[in-house]
């Protein structure tokens, strides 16, 4: 008997529970969204199969994110459309409401933010934890239909988007700016892509019936198709996941096919079916399927490098006039009023107005995490009025503000940089217009919050 042929028999005979390789049955606890007219929900299934909670949206849902603390996100398709975080007694916690036709799928980010794929016209933008629009970045396609434009979003370590453009049957990956950087042919319906850390691309091909892993020369270097799993009855590939182990949760959204094959399965990189969910009694069609996994150990917590809520800047040294004795409380002097600071203080140079000049420099720290993010504000004047990260005296990254009072979320890519020593200098050397900085909360992180300031080489540039 193959592998293929035992697995397709133990399917029949135990439902969501394969063998792994170590002959230790596979259980995953999942998260999963049904789709139809009356039964659209998002549901829990245990690791025993068993139904844990369900909650059902207001309008059409076809995708869920599951949160660490146990709050979902989802997007509800029909007026208003809108994206909502619930928790567990389905009480709105976050929303944010679309004025676009419809809205489909979002990606909370690690760092707070969410992305939200709008529709009609065809847009992601990146709001924060108070509903504001942090950016917002069109997403050129062909297709008429809003309902057809987008699927999933995701934001990739080098700040573009990587999209999955459904009716145009491509993924996009896209800039800042709105330029498409890269592009690769998927499927008919395609419905997420996935950045893997090697730098190639996870594409699920919708009802092509096929999963590929692309380079970014967009060369094949994994296949999955119908073939490989018969058992599973491949019909319309919808969300992707890649777990810890490295291995592939593919969700089979079984439209027309109802009750035969699996809505969800993991599969190893040699194409082995490991797991699967097929209990076609509790679930119709799933266009969704999310395994829930502990968070990975690994994950490195942020690392705060300074707040600026003390009455002094502490071993932060001052030269020239320019910072005073201490964080300000906000705005200062005849200035406008200042926000979106974090507490109650922050560095701000409008000391005696623009005509104050000076540095502020923290004590060397080592760079242990792949970004660093911090608030910035003030005059957008390079090298006169910023933010700069020293090594040794060289400035290696810098932020100016945007000629604002309302300080941005920004993050600088460090991962070039990692086990460096390194200094944070904010600098006034200029007294004319927009002669000031505002800059506060700093803090090493494995993710990146804001808006990404300078660029790293991206092997995806065409
Ligand atoms: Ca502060
Ligand atoms: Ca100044």
């Amino acid at each position: 008997m193959s592998w293929r042929q035992l697995f397709a028999a133990m399917m029949l005979v135990s439902g969501s529970a394969a063998m792994g390789a170590d002959e230790s049955p596979v259980r995953h606890r999942i998260m999963l969204v049904e789709y139809g007219t009356g039964k659209n929900r998002i549901l829990e299934v245990a690791e025993d199969g068993k139904p844990v909670w369900e909650h059902r949206p207001e309008s059409i849902c076809v995708h869920c994110q599951p949160l660490a603390n146990g709050h979902v996100v989802y997007a509800c398709g029909g007026s208003p459309t809108r994206v909502q975080e619930v928790d567990r007694e389905h009480k709105v916690v976050w929303n944010y409401f679309g004025r676009c036709e419809q809205i489909m799928t979002s990606d909370r980010l690690p760092g707070g933010n969410t992305l939200v794929a709008e529709q009609g016209p065809c847009r992601v933008v990146e709001v924060d934890p108070r509903g504001k629009i942090a950016l917002a970045v069109n997403v050129p396609v062909k297709a008429p239909s809003a309902h057809n434009q987008m699927r999933c979003v995701h934001a990739l370590d080098n700040g573009h988007l990587l999209v999955a453009n459904e009716d145009d049957a491509v993924v996009r990956e896209i800039d800042a700016d709105g330029q498409v950087v890269w592009e690769c042919p998927a499927g008919k319906f395609v419905y997420e892509a996935i950045r893997l850390k090697s730098g190639n691309t996870l594409i699920g091909c919708g009802t092509d019936k096929r999963v590929i892993e692309v380079t970014p020369q967009k060369k094949i270097v994994w296949e999955l198709t119908a073939g490989d799993v018969p058992e599973v009855n491949l019909n319309w590939i919808t969300s992707l996941q890649v777990l810890q182990n490295g291995n592939y949760v593919i969700c089979n959204f079984l439209r027309g096919q109802e009750g035969r094959g699996a809505h969800a399965f993991e599969i190893t990189r040699d194409k082995k079916v490991v797991w699967n969910f097929a209990d076609h009694s509790l679930v119709g069609m799933a266009t969704t399927v999310k395994v829930l996994e502990e968070p990975s150990p690994s994950a490195a917590a942020d690392l705060v490098l300074a707040e600026f809520e003390d009455w002094s800047y502490g071993d932060w040294q001052t030269a020239g006039e320019a910072f005073g004795l201490g964080p300000a409380p906000g705005r200062l002097a005849t200035q406008g009023p200042v926000g979106n600071f974090e507490g109650q203080g922050l560095v701000n140079s409008f000391v005696q107005r623009d005509k104050t000049q000076g540095t502020l420099t923290s004590p060397e720290f080592e760079i242990t995490r792949a970004y660093i993010n911090f608030l910035i504000g003030g005059g957008a004047r390079p090298a006169l009025e910023c933010v700069n990260l020293l090594v040794g005296d060289k400035v290696v990254r810098t932020a100016t503000g945007r000629n604002s009072d309302e300080l941005e979320q920004s993050s600088w890519d460090v991962r070039d940089l990692l086990g460096q020593k390194a200094r944070l200098q904010v600098v006034d050397k200029s007294s004319g217009a927009w002669g000031y900085i505002l800059a506060d909360h700093f803090v090493e992180s494995a993710h990146r919050r804001g808006r990404l300031v300078g660029n790293v080489p991206d092997p995806h540039r065409r």
